[in-house]
């Protein structure tokens, strides 16, 4: 008898809604598997006795998530089977079934982890999104497409898929909404200052209001940093935004060029964060 599945993902970027989609299509698992979304740093609250509820005698999947050992090992022990398919390095030292590649974007990594041969347009771009725009400005018009389709609570999305796996188009007017947001970019960077934190580092940093919280946070960072005369005149990029009553979150990214090691500033912070990107959420703001 074949096992329920139930695959776990996030909802917060293309890798983790595609994934999700792309997944269902390389495991032949129906469209609407049962998933659950869980949201970064706050994946502890599905372990435990809760894990109970929905793991029990299940094939569970995890998807682009960086879960911490005890998370799997308690899904494992009420699951059937558990499956890791990730790139983040945390996922590196984890003890179970998995599959991980910290080159790959989660959507490059299915593709190439059901043996599916050269990846087609629409992964290769799903890759470069994830990991590389924020060097890469032409990624945009793709991100605002592919956004408009997975990003939104609509029931095609198996459909939209396989139609971009096979011929991948994108319509025309996404050329003149790149453009747009190019120019709203330019006109929020001009309100960008320099500050000095934490011990002598050195950043460029602009406040995002709620106007513009749809803004790439890649795109504002890459404006910032292209305006220097130097790089080397900082060591990283941030962007911020306040939530009242919550906080204060600081995206940070910087070139792959530039050599401060942004995975070690955001964890001093609390926070998380890889080679050119990462984040982290203050109580009070930042003394800058
Ligand atoms: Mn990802």
């Amino acid at each position: 008898m074949k096992n329920k599945s139930i695959i776990i993902s996030h909802k917060s970027d293309i890798d983790g809604r595609l994934g999700r989609e792309l997944f269902c299509y390389l495991a032949e698992l129906p469209v609407n598997t049962e998933t659950l979304w869980i949201e970064y740093g706050k994946d502890e609250q599905y372990i435990g006795e809760t894990a109970k509820e929905w793991a029990v005698g299940k094939d569970v999947f995890i998807l682009d998530f960086a879960v911490s050992q005890g998370f799997f090992n308690t899904v494992a022990k009420y699951a059937n089977n558990v499956q890791l398919f990730d790139h983040h390095t945390g996922s590196m030292k984890i003890q179970g079934t998995k599959v991980v590649d910290t080159n790959e974007s989660t959507v490059s990594l299915l593709w190439s982890a059901f043996g599916m041969g050269p990846p087609p347009k629409l992964v290769k771009l799903a890759r470069l999104i994830d990991i590389d725009m924020i060097h890469d400005r032409s990624l945009l018009k793709h991100k605002l497409f592919l956004d408009s389709i997975f990003m939104e609570d609509r029931d095609d999305k198996q459909e939209q898929m396989l139609q971009l796996l096979d011929n991948y188009q994108i319509p025309e007017k996404y050329e003149l909404l790149e453009r747009e947001h190019f120019e709203r970019v330019e006109a929020l960077v001009e309100k960008a200052k320099f500050a000095s934190i934490e011990e002598g580092v050195r950043v460029v940093i602009v406040e995002r209001p709620e106007a513009d919280r749809d803004l790439d946070t890649d795109i504002v960072a890459n404006t910032m940093l292209s305006r220097l005369d130097s790089v080397s005149d900082v060591d990283f990029a941030i962007v911020y935004f306040t939530i009242p009553n919550v906080g204060f979150v600081y995206s940070v990214r910087k070139f792959a060029s530039m050599p401060s090691s942004l995975e070690e500033f955001t964890k001093s912070f609390g926070g998380g964060g890889r080679e050119t990107a990462g984040a982290f959420r203050l109580d009070e703001p930042l003394d800058i």
